[in-house]
């Protein structure tokens, strides 16, 4: 007997990739349920070769089902995921909403699997933020290796990390430049096609966006509270791949030989790093990939013990629906779940 999986926001960009990944990687669900909005009531996405008729999230009775994976914004989240969880069923959310809470574990199953026990008691896992996961994957075996003190990290974000009226209005404003229509900015701040926006999420009082501020809290939390981390998050007409250049400094010496070796073997990470032309990742080869791709690691020649890398990511993927999809796995493989309908 498998799993009853409910992905609510499944009509959203994670949503879709979420019921790509469940099927994709065999998890074993022996029915999937895909839940959003009113609006989108009887409208049709994928899981493999099914196709599953939308069904409302405000309606749904989660008392048979055994996970919820939540993509549908951090205020749905917020009402809905008690709820979901009081009535037993585990909610793996994808938004902000529960991070940063003490009883709910945020998790990167190649970063901090152990912590994943703390969930029961309000029946909620936080996936992180796309941009610290694909960090973090990169950074623990660094970390293990010789204990990071400090990180500098500047983004370069996809506008798919804006869901997917911000791909609509990538696309939109492109074609209306080449037409020479007038750009008409609604879901960013300033136009994004053939430009680039300094600003993720909402501005904090000292100046950060939230977007920067999650950087720094998400790897405390999941990394070592002892690391500072400044962060500045910046939107690129990307469609899809979250791109990171990332200056360490480190307790111990570290050489860029060092580095690459200890990335090559580490879970989730790739490493392409050939110092010749294209001998690096750009996020356009990332899109559909599983790993974290590491390129231009160098030794920083300003301090003692510092690197500096290039890091990118498939946002949709390893930044979202795939962690999330670990996470079910890991509550799986250590036996922390089990399907109700076969404990009935
Ligand atoms: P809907 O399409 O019905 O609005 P994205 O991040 O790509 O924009 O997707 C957001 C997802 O969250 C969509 O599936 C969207 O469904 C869903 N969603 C948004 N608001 C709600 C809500 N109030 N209740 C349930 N699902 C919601
Ligand atoms: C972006 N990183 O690219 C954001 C999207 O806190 O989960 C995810 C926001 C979050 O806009």
């Amino acid at each position: 007997m498998g799993f009853k999986i409910a992905v609510a926001g499944a009509t959203g960009n994670v949503g879709r990739e979420m019921l790509n990944i469940l099927e994709e990687r065999g998890f074993p669900a022996d029915e999937v349920v895909a839940l959003a909005s009113r609006r989108s009531m009887g409208t049709e996405v994928s899981y493999g070769d099914r196709t599953l008729k939308v069904k409302d999230l405000a309606n749904y009775d989660f008392s048979d089902t055994d996970i919820c994976l939540m993509s549908a914004g951090g205020n749905v989240s917020k009402e809905y995921s008690p709820k979901i969880g009081r009535q037993g069923c585990v909610v793996i959310d994808n938004s902000s909403a529960w991070r940063y809470d003490q009883d709910v574990p945020l998790i990167v199953p190649e970063v901090n699997p152990d912590a994943i026990t703390g969930f029961t008691k309000k029946n909620i896992i936080a996936n992180p933020n796309c941009s610290t996961a694909q960090l973090l994957v990169a950074l623990k075996p660094l970390h293990d290796a010789a204990t990071i003190t400090r990180i500098v990290v500047s983004t370069y974000q996809s506008v798919s990390g804006a869901g997917k009226d911000g791909m609509d209005e990538l696309f939109t404003q492109t074609r209306a430049v080449y037409v020479a229509d007038p750009v008409e900015s609604k879901k960013f701040t300033k136009r994004i096609a053939f430009n680039v926006i300094p600003h993720i999420d909402v501005f904090m009082e000292d100046g950060y966006t939230k977007e920067e501020w999650k950087m720094m809290a998400e790897t405390k939390k999941m990394l070592d509270p002892k690391i500072k981390l400044t962060a500045t998050c910046v939107r690129v007409p990307v469609f899809i791949g979250h791109s990171e250049a990332v200056n360490i400094e480190f307790e111990k010496p570290i050489s860029a030989d060092e580095a690459r070796e200890i990335l090559r073997e580490a879970p989730g990470c790739q490493v392409i790093d050939k110092h010749e032309d294209g001998g690096y990742i750009t996020p356009v080869e990332s899109a559909g990939e599983d790993a974290t791709f590491i390129s231009r690691i160098r030794e920083d020649i300003t301090v003692e013990n510092g690197l500096s890398l290039w890091i990118v990511s498939d946002n949709l993927r390893k930044g979202a629906a795939l962690n999330a999809i670990q996470i079910a796995e890991l509550l799986v493989a250590r036996g922390l779940i089990q399907p109700k309908k076969k404990a009935a």
